[in-house]
């Protein structure tokens, strides 16, 4: 059957659900949210010219909200709690249903087991039948119920599923026996899925696929109206839990020095009195309503992260206000090893600042990233925003139409159900120059001379996507990862595109010296060793991986191009 856009969200807000604040916050943001996401519809509607759209069967179970994953987020929804997770939720929701899929939504184990058809109970009872679903949407914890209750069975279905994952999982962490063997040992992980079933909620890490979730959007009316009402002397703090200021004690110069230039406003969650975290120069207006935080926004000149919560949503919904945003620079960069927020996390993705997403995709002017341990600069900071005019902004993949595209697009494209085609592992040769090899067959494309860039396009996997005529390849420095190096190329890393330059062939095109050629199973490969002429290929697709750099080894990195404003889908991804 073919998928029709739906503008109308009242059935959407039946399947809901009732009873718990967190489904209400949900509810709320649909409601707020509808007109835009009816406007995005048409518009994508008209943008893909009666392409054809298959009616998906989805399952969608959130795991964080069941009661016996312990549902520790619902009681916080007015506290002061994570609020992200339920921003995404809600929008993955409207999405889904906005783009005219068969859609069920459970958020206790009861409703997963009805509509898999399994006996309840407590038990694990293998699902006998088909899989009544095209696709099903759900987190760890979700994954974690779905292998309790449906024991050896979810091996057999696991291609259908898709993890929404904050953080990212890297190929590592996610391959168990290599993840075991190697100390990649986390809380999570250890799934054995393709990297790119993890959905991310910001694309910080090209090896999953990126989800997001969307931001208001404004009219030109209210553009202008905005920048009329901006108060230039104006911050809000970003942080709704006190605990997020504490960070500040002992160097609480910074906020002074705020303060000497600026009023400064929090939404801080208090119960009866002002936080002792907050101090007393802060107009506290306590835990806003959405919509009334973006009223604070709208006039607000400047708003500024102190180092916690990282990678939320506010920063972008300051963004598309009108806000500066004024963030930490963390040297050294925050991650697992040294952070305990990310520790246990599938990942080992370092962060370089609160928002990485902020500072790399959308910058100056709109975003600066500072020293806050450097007095000097973090004044000339705050002066300088004082001064500067900024009109709001919203990158294209955080409107309502950008995020319907991309999860069209992979809903129509992704397939981690049917058989790759071969993967053809490593012809393999002792003492033998990776230049002295024969072509490999189907999965040759020959590379132009003069460049390392640009496979051309003659090429023989038709049914890949993203599309072959995407991949760029590239060799990266050595200790350096191909999400760097391609990204310091002004390309992506795309995962998709390992099996492709996983051969003899690619070595010899980029004039690699090879006294060895090897094929082994560890997640920096495809790379060699400039030193010792050694050169390797990869053994498991599971571990083909974005993340990988070891300090000897150059990688052979498969690069795309992307659209602007849509890093998720290349050029011709559509
Ligand atoms: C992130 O979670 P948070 O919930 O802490 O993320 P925020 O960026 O603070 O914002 C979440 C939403 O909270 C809303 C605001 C955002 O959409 O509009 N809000 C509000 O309604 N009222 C207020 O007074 C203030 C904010 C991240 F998303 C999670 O994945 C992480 O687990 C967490 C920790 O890093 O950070």
């Amino acid at each position: 059957r073919q998928a029709a856009f739906r503008t109308d969200l009242s059935v959407l807000l039946d399947q809901v659900g009732t009873g718990k604040e967190s489904l209400s916050f949900m509810k709320r943001r649909i409601r707020r949210l509808a007109q835009q996401w009816a406007t995005a519809a048409n518009r994508l509607d008209a943008k893909l010219e009666q392409q054809w759209r298959d009616q998906k069967k989805i399952l969608v179970h959130v795991g964080f909200l069941t009661e016996e994953s312990g549902d520790v987020f619902s009681p916080k929804v007015l506290k002061g709690g994570p609020l992200g997770e339920m921003v995404q939720w809600a929008d993955i929701l409207t999405a889904l249903h906005v783009l005219g899929h068969n859609l069920k939504i459970s958020m206790s184990v009861k409703e997963l087991q009805g509509f898999l058809g399994v006996p309840p109970g407590r038990g694990s009872c293998p699902l006998t039948g088909p899989l009544p679903f095209d696709l099903i949407y759900t987190d760890y914890h979700g994954l974690q119920q779905m292998k309790q209750h449906m024991g050896l069975s979810l091996k057999k279905h696991k291609c259908h599923i898709r993890v929404i994952d904050t953080f990212g999982t890297e190929p590592a962490y996610n391959h168990e026996e290599y993840a075991t063997l190697h100390g990649y040992r986390t809380n999570w992980g250890y799934w054995n899925l393709n990297a790119r079933q993890y959905m991310t909620m910001f694309p910080h890490t090209p090896d999953n696929s990126f989800m997001g979730f969307v931001s208001e959007e404004l009219n030109e009316t209210e553009k202008r109206s905005i920048q009329q009402n901006k108060v230039n002397n104006m911050a809000v703090v970003y942080g709704k839990e006190a605990s997020m200021w504490k960070v500040q004690q002992g160097k609480e110069s910074f906020l002074q020095i705020l303060h000497k230039y600026m009023e400064v406003h929090g939404t801080v969650y208090y119960e009866t009195q002002r936080p002792p975290e907050v101090p007393a120069f802060v107009k506290n207006h306590g835990l806003l309503p959405q919509h009334e935080l973006q009223q604070l926004l709208r006039k607000a000149k400047l708003f500024i992260g102190f180092g916690f919560p990282y990678e939320g949503p506010a920063p972008l919904e300051a963004i598309a206000n009108g806000c500066i945003f004024l963030q930490p620079k963390f040297n050294p960069p925050h991650s697992s090893l040294n952070h305990e927020f990310f520790r246990g996390k599938p990942t080992s993705r370092e962060v370089f600042s609160q928002h990485p997403y902020a500072e790399q995709y959308i910058g100056r002017p709109h975003v600066m990233t500072v020293d806050y341990n450097n007095s000097v600069e973090f004044d000339s900071a705050i002066k300088e925003i004082m001064r500067t005019k900024v009109e709001p902004y919203l990158p294209y993949e955080y409107t309502c139409e950008g995020m319907l595209e991309r999860v069209h697009a992979y809903i129509q494209h992704q397939d981690f159900c049917a058989p790759e085609p071969p993967f053809i592992p490593a012809n393999l040769s002792r003492k033998g120059s990776a230049g002295g090899s024969r072509m490999m067959g189907p999965l040759f494309v020959p590379l132009p001379n003069t460049t390392a860039l640009g496979w051309a396009s003659n090429v023989t996997a038709p049914s890949a996507w993203p599309p072959l005529s995407s991949l760029r390849l590239l060799v990266s420095q050595e200790g350096q990862s191909c999400v760097d190096a391609c990204q310091s190329a002004g390309f992506i890393c795309e995962p998709a595109h390992f099996r492709f330059i996983n051969n003899k062939e690619a070595l010899r095109r980029l004039d690699v010296q090879c006294e060895v050629v090897d094929s082994e199973i560890n997640h920096i490969l495809p790379a060699f060793s400039v030193v010792r002429q050694e050169c390797g290929l990869q053994r498991e697709p599971l571990l083909f991986s974005c993340a990988g750099h070891s300090p000897k080894y150059r990688r052979l990195c498969p690069c795309r191009d992307f659209r602007h404003g849509q890093v998720a889908l290349c050029r011709d991804c559509l």
